[in-house]
């Protein structure tokens, strides 16, 4: 076993718990410690600090300007995602730090929840099931749904998973228009430069651009009473899209006909009064957690390092 002060091979701080497969394959190739096995995280930080040239996070753990700062040695950042809004890009880019992410990897099954969400609020499925487990089905009729084929999808955000909802929208003869902040060149559906119009049009709207102060409750009350009580609302970005608040108080009011929700204002905690409605279906941010998705994102940080430390570039780079 190598003493800590003889480790040739590069110093890794993990921020958290990651995939095992992913663990391994860092042990593998790097000298790894992780910070949340640390019983005083920060006293840690400031007695080891400068050991480390590389940081492991994931697009939920991120890593602020606080963190970097007690860092000094850092020169890369590999993270689990793609989501860079709990990335302080603008203190790394200062102080000369790579950020690397995993772009392109999780479209598909992103995209899949979303439809799966969409597909479960429109049709009921998870208050059907609901409804058989609870053995009401002989006493009384479950009542109608709503039709998914043919019904106009809004996409609130048109990068590549929202470019890749739309296509799926194709195979349930949707109507799809998007609106984000410039028209994307080449797209085969309308750009729709006001969001409330968005709204207003859409019998379904799907949340699907970047987190940070730019987006933030971007969907909020106007937003909501322009989709209107028959309208649904689905959210694969973040929870800061969208003003809770004022969702929970358009659900419970029927505002709007009802929500499939993948992320929240506050992970992992839920409000009670999202989880006490029939009309809402959430899920525990796990648009991209398949097997197949995930381990192709754990290649990614992996790569990401190895371009790093072979020829001084991560191969995916934040921007
Ligand atoms: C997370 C995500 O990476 O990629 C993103 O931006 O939100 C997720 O795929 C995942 O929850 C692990 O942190």
């Amino acid at each position: 076993m190598t003493a800590p002060g003889q480790e040739s091979r590069p110093r890794l701080l993990q921020a958290g718990p990651l995939l095992p497969a992913l663990e391994q394959a860092l042990a593998e190739r790097y000298a790894v410690q992780r910070l949340s096995d640390q019983a005083d995280p920060s006293a840690f930080l400031a007695a080891h600090g400068t050991d480390f040239v590389g940081y492991v996070t994931s697009a939920v753990m991120g890593l602020d300007a606080a963190r970097l700062a007690q860092l000094p040695r850092l020169q890369v950042v590999s993270s689990f995602g793609v989501g860079l809004d709990r990335i302080d890009l603008a203190a790394a880019a200062a102080r000369g730090v790579q950020v690397g992410h995993t772009p392109g990897v999780l479209d598909d099954c992103v995209a899949d929840h979303a439809f799966a969400l969409l597909l479960d609020t429109m049709r009921r499925l998870s208050a059907a099931d609901r409804f058989v487990r609870r053995g009401d089905w002989p006493a009384r009729p479950f009542g109608l749904s709503r039709r998914v084929s043919g019904a106009r999808l809004g996409l609130v955000g048109f990068g590549r998973i929202g470019q890749t909802i739309a296509r799926r929208a194709s195979g349930f003869d949707m109507a799809v228009r998007y609106h984000s902040r410039r028209p994307v060149e080449g797209a085969a559906w309308p750009h729709e430069p006001s969001l409330h119009a968005l709204a207003a049009w859409a019998d379904v709207l799907v949340v699907i651009t970047a987190g940070g102060a730019a987006t933030r409750h971007l969907i909020d009350r106007a937003v909501l009473d322009a989709l209107g009580p028959e309208g649904f609302l689905v959210n694969v970005a973040r929870g800061s899209v969208v003003d809770e608040a004022a969702l929970v108080e358009a659900l419970q009011a029927g505002r709007i006909a009802g929500a499939g929700l993948d992320v929240f204002a506050d992970e992992p905690r839920v409000p009670e009064t999202l989880r006490g409605l029939d009309n809402v279906v959430l899920t525990p941010h796990v648009a991209s957690a398949t097997r197949e998705t995930r381990q192709a994102m754990g290649q990614r940080v992996i790569d990401n390092l190895e371009g790093f430390f072979r020829d001084g570039r991560v191969r995916f780079a934040a921007t």
